[in-house]
C-alpha cells in the first residue's frame, strides 16, 4: 500500500475520532501489514498533534486474556495518549464526546527515568516514579466495536480517554491486587492485577520493547497504561463509575445524564 493510501486511511480514522462517527473496519477492503497499521496510527495521531494536542504517554492493549477473549484478538498492541484524552479524577464526561464508549480497570505508571530501549523487569520497576489506579475509556471508531488486529492498531488501540487516581510514589507490590470496578456503587467487574501479564510491570517491559522498535522512547513524566485486567463495560448516560485497587487507592468519574 502506498504512503498516500496509508495517509488517507489515517485521515479517515482521525476524522472519525474527531467527529465521533463510526467507520467500516479497514482491513476487509484495504490490505496492510502490522507495520503499516502502526504507520497509520502514527500519521493519524500526528494530525491531532498538528491541532495542538500534546503527547502524554502510551497505552498497552490486550495484556490480559480477558480482553483478548472479549475482543477476539491474540496479541499485545500499543497506542498513543494525548493530553486531550485525559479526564480528571471525579469529573463528568458527556456521552456525545464518544461513539460507543466502554470503560475498563487498569493501573497507570508514571515514568521517572527515560526508557530508550528494551528493559528488564527490575529496570522497569526502577524506571517508575509513581503508580495509580486508572480507568481507561476506550471507544473504537469501527462500527459495532468490531475489528481485526491490524484495524485496532491503526485506530490507535481504541484510545479515547483515561482517568487517573492519586499517584503513589512509595513502592507497592502490584503483582496481585484486587480490582473492583463499580457502576453506581455496584461491582460490574472484579479481577486481579495479576490478570495483566501475570504482573503489570511486564506491561512496561513490553511497552519499552514495542516503543523502541518504533524508534521512539518514553520520557520522564510520561504515563503508561498497563492494559485492562477484566473485560470492558459499556457506558451509558447518568452512570457513576469507580475503580478500587487494593493498596493503591481509587478513581472515579461520572457520565452526564
Ligand atoms: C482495544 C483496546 C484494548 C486493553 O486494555 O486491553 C485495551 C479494544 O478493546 O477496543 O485498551
Ligand atoms: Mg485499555
Amino acid at each position: 500500500m502506498s504512503a498516500a493510501s496509508l495517509q488517507a486511511l489515517a485521515t479517515t480514522l482521525d476524522a472519525a475520532a474527531r467527529d465521533r462517527h463510526e467507520v467500516d473496519p479497514l482491513t476487509p477492503k484495504h490490505a496492510f501489514s502490522l507495520d503499516q497499521a502502526y504507520h497509520i496510527q502514527r500519521a493519524s495521531i500526528a494530525q491531532r498533534h498538528a491541532r495542538g494536542e500534546k503527547p502524554i504517554g502510551i497505552k498497552l492493549g490486550f495484556t490480559s486474556r480477558a480482553k483478548m477473549i472479549q475482543m477476539g484478538v491474540e496479541d499485545l498492541i500499543w497506542g498513543r495518549l494525548t493530553d486531550a484524552m485525559r479526564v480528571d479524577d471525579g469529573a463528568t464526561i458527556a456521552m456525545d464526546r464518544y461513539v460507543h464508549p466502554r470503560c475498563e480497570p487498569e493501573i497507570a505508571f508514571l515514568i521517572g527515568k527515560e526508557i530508550a530501549g528494551p528493559i528488564s523487569m527490575l529496570e522497569a520497576q526502577q524506571a517508575v516514579a509513581a503508580l495509580a489506579p486508572a480507568i481507561e475509556i476506550i471507544d473504537s471508531r469501527y462500527e459495532g466495536f468490531k475489528f481485526s488486529w491490524t484495524d485496532v492498531v491503526a485506530d490507535n488501540a481504541s484510545s479515547s480517554g483515561f482517568v487517573i487516581g492519586a499517584w503513589r510514589e512509595r513502592p507497592v507490590d502490584i503483582a496481585n491486587l484486587g480490582m473492583v470496578m463499580c457502576f453506581d456503587g455496584k461491582p460490574v467487574q472484579v479481577g486481579s492485577s495479576a490478570a495483566i501479564l501475570g504482573q503489570p510491570f511486564r506491561a512496561l517491559v513490553d511497552a519499552a520493547r514495542l516503543v523502541s522498535l518504533a524508534g521512539e522512547r518514553l520520557m520522564p513524566g510520561d504515563i503508561v497504561l498497563a492494559g485492562a485486567a477484566t473485560p470492558a463495560e459499556a457506558l451509558r448516560p447518568g452512570l457513576s463509575v469507580s475503580l478500587d485497587v487494593q493498596n493503591l487507592g481509587s478513581v472515579e468519574f461520572q457520565v452526564a445524564k
